[in-house]
């Protein structure tokens, strides 16, 4: 089994069995909810080799994973990018990367033939919303939602046709299932945990409907495409330095976590990671090491 490696921001990914650390604490105020193309190319400089399981902490550096998917460049070949996420991650922000906006990035790599998001329950594809979206991702058909009880009318009136929205996370899955079994190409898959009801983790997010047996149904399912993941959601309290970036959390109504529970959400955190490890870990193993 192959050991994974934790991104170490935040502090708040706890033991699990055979992981590697890599300490950045000295950047999470850089790249903590958002920075710069430059501050992100700079971590990427930093970072090492890594292998095809990664934590990443906080879902506020879900935009790392940029870093890590266009490090597939290597292969070659095209691939599609598997996100389960209660939030699409494909909202503009103008001051460069972030949490919400990564997934547009990630769509605009030449080797990345689609983004699919899978367990979205948030408001962000609604109503007056949608124009906070990425609509060119969506119409060009690079960046597909696929959402949980929500109305996607005002999506598809800008031509977002590829995005569904389903009853349940079983007729989700069951779709999703038949669709990527056509699928050649390799997969990066990401998991962000906030896509988990709130009984099965706390994070700092507002949170979706799925279970973990529904989000270890959906890894089973690409499980044998699966080159490289990553894995964010756990939780953190963190005091931002800059009033910047306490005023960008602020408008997105991040509530802060009370610090009593802190310790028992990671715990929560810690179990739902080592299992996680063991299904990724298992998917993974096979075909990396062919291709990478
Ligand atoms: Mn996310």
């Amino acid at each position: 089994m192959m050991r994974p490696l934790v991104l170490d921001f935040d502090g708040s990914v706890q033991e699990l069995s055979d992981t590697d650390r890599f300490p950045l604490q000295h950047r999470q105020e850089s790249i903590r909810f958002g920075c710069n193309m430059a501050a992100l190319r700079a971590l990427g400089q930093e970072i090492p080799a890594v292998p095809p399981i990664v934590f990443l902490g906080s879902g506020d550096y879900h935009h790392v994973s940029y870093l890590l998917i266009e490090r597939l460049r290597v292969l070659q070949r095209s691939i599609q990018v598997v996100v389960f996420d209660n939030h699409p991650d494909n909202m503009r922000y103008p001051f460069g990367i972030h949490c919400g906006s990564w997934v547009w990035h990630v769509s605009r790599l030449p080797f990345v033939k689609c983004v699919h998001i899978l367990g979205i329950t948030s408001s962000d594809v609604e109503g007056w919303r949608v124009w906070e979206n990425h609509l060119r991702a969506l119409r060009s058909g690079r960046v597909r939602y696929w959402c949980i009880g929500r109305d996607l009318r005002a999506l598809r009136r800008l031509g977002a046709s590829g995005s569904q929205s389903f009853d349940s996370a079983g007729d989700l899955l069951n779709r999703f299932a038949a669709e990527s079994s056509t699928w050649k190409e390799p997969v990066y898959l990401s998991i962000d945990k906030d896509v988990l009801q709130p009984a099965v983790v706390q994070t700092n997010w507002d949170q979706g409907v799925m279970t973990l047996e529904d989000l270890e149904q959906g890894i089973d399912t690409i499980g044998s495409l699966v080159v490289a993941s990553d894995v964010t959601g756990d939780v953190s309290a963190y005091r931002y330095s800059s009033n910047w970036k306490r005023v960008l959390t602020w408008l997105d109504r991040q509530p802060e976590i009370p610090a009593s529970l802190l310790n028992v959400w990671q715990k929560q955190h810690q179990a739902v990671n080592q299992r996680l490890f063991l299904k990724l870990g298992a998917a993974a193993s096979a075909i990396t090491e062919q291709i990478l």
